[in-house]
């Protein structure tokens, strides 16, 4: 009798757990992908942007994001309001992988460079934004919803998204086929150094920028002036002649400025080292702040020696950003 009454009972327990499993909800986690970044094969052309820059799931699951460019980007979750610190400062600090976001503390990698990936928790709903810290208009929105909310996209649909978006940036070549050839015939003491555009969707902005000098080997004659513009929209570029300082935001200490508000220098032979210091667009002004000031986007250097100058561009020369001056007698 004892026997059987606990035969009963083992047998009873056994079937309220087959019905617990099937009357309760499975609470899965789902582990979600996305990518940071995108280039074409020579580095040139560097895609700005989350792809997707929007996603919907559920609370409880996580978003992985792995950098497939070489140029330098962070993922980053402010809260809300938080002033924007430079990417080597982060939150301040950097939070570590696998780390979770619920609005209330920032969460930020450092410097990733490419192949590298980044995984964030959403343990609570919530509409969070994402950017990050090196490309001010690189941004996404990342939509946490409760678990009994239906989800309209899954994995399959982000990634074609994805690879819309990177096709459609990369092959966006208005701005080079518009610029570059003519005004090298139209003004031959000037370079373009880079050019970009910034393309927006509903959750956030992206852009393109071509990491390159677009006229990269001038030829003049001693006592001549070489420019330097950038007109992209939000990615600085600088010129540099020789050694490379530490902090490549300002300009060297023999740079002066000319009347218009342009940088100039003036390099007397092969051993002088010149850098022009950040030429970048102003940030893009907004209604109830103060507007930004007029931009450095111009660079001049006079050259009063014949020889082959070599230069490059401190922030993406590692991208093939570099160019020379040739200087007859
Ligand atoms: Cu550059």
């Amino acid at each position: 009798m004892k026997l059987l009454n606990s035969i009963q009972s083992q047998s009873v327990f056994r079937w309220m757990l087959v019905l617990a499993s099937l009357v309760l909800p499975q609470i899965v986690q789902a582990q979600w992908h996305a990518a940071v970044g995108a280039q074409n094969s020579s580095m040139s052309r560097q895609v700005l942007a989350f792809l997707p820059n929007e996603m919907w799931i559920h609370a409880g699951d996580s978003i992985t994001w792995t950098v497939l460019s070489d140029e330098i980007h962070t993922v980053s979750f402010l809260v809300s309001g938080q002033t924007r610190l430079p990417f080597q400062v982060g939150c301040p600090g950097f939070t570590p992988n696998d780390s979770s976001f619920d609005g209330t503390h920032c969460v930020s990698t450092g410097q990733l460079v490419s192949g590298q990936t980044y995984t964030v928790v959403f343990p609570t709903a919530g509409n969070f934004k994402l950017v990050c810290l090196v490309h001010q208009d690189m941004t996404g929105t990342i939509h946490v919803l409760d678990a009994s909310q239906p989800l309209s996209h899954d994995q399959d649909f982000y990634d074609d998204e994805a690879a819309t978006e990177r096709l459609a940036l990369l092959s966006d070549f208005d701005q080079v086929k518009n610029h570059s050839k003519d005004r090298d015939q139209m003004d031959p003491k000037m370079v373009m150094a880079g050019t970009g555009e910034i393309a927006a969707t509903a959750g956030g902005s992206t852009s393109v920028s071509v990491m390159r000098f677009m006229q990269p080997n001038k030829v003049i004659h001693v006592g001549g002036t070489v420019e330097w513009d950038n007109p992209d929209p939000s990615t600085p570029h600088t010129i540099t002649f020789g050694i490379e300082p530490a902090n490549p935001m300002p300009p060297s200490s023999n740079v002066t400025l000319d009347a218009d508000g342009a940088r100039h220098a003036t390099i007397n032979s092969l051993a002088d080292s010149v850098h022009s210091g950040f030429i970048v667009a102003a940030p893009q002004d907004r209604i109830g702040l103060p507007q930004s000031p007029l931009p450095v986007t111009r660079f001049r250097v006079t050259f009063t020696a014949a020889g082959v100058f070599p230069y490059k561009c401190a922030l993406h020369d590692n991208l093939g950003m570099t160019g020379q001056v040739t200087v007859r007698p």
